[in-house]
């Protein structure tokens, strides 16, 4: 199973600023991966959450949880977060970080990624594909 966590606002995905991030919204994001993972004899688990304490302890129990791989798009707490990068960095499984804007063509506040550091790779800017792109590379490495 491949964990793939979102954080904050990512729920108004695909109703809220849509010339930024697009019109699918996170119920379509899950549909397109479940598809896709079944396609790869994969299964995926997607959630979203607006706390930071959850998201870590979604990272710590992935493991448990039969996790092979982890992609997270931690939203602003990219910019923000050491505990968020001590968390991924914790655990023992690859972490993909995602973007669906490009980060380094927004704001300065949005060009460092604390969190990306500690994961195997980040993707920014391709959209919700970026998603899609992660699993393809989880699977394979698994
Ligand atoms: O581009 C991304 O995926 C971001 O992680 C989205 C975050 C932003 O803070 C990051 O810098 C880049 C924002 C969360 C999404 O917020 C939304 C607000 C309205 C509509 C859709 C999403």
């Amino acid at each position: 199973m491949i964990l793939v966590l979102n954080g904050p606002n990512l729920d108004l995905l695909g109703r809220r600023e849509p010339h930024i991030y697009g019109s699918t919204t996170l119920d379509d994001v899950r549909a397109d991966l479940e598809r896709l993972a079944a396609q790869l004899g994969a299964r995926v688990e997607v959630r979203q959450s607006n706390h930071e304490g959850q998201l870590i302890d979604w990272l710590h129990g992935a493991a448990d949880e039969g996790a092979r791989g982890v992609i997270v798009n931690p939203g602003g707490l990219s910019h923000t977060s050491v505990a968020l990068r001590d968390a991924i960095a914790a655990i023992d499984l690859p972490v993909v970080e995602v973007h669906i804007s490009n980060v380094h063509a927004r704001e300065e506040f949005r060009h460092r990624c604390l969190t990306a550091g500690a994961c195997v790779g980040a993707i920014t800017g391709l959209g919700v594909s970026g998603y899609a792109l992660a699993l393809r590379y989880l699977v394979e490495r698994a």
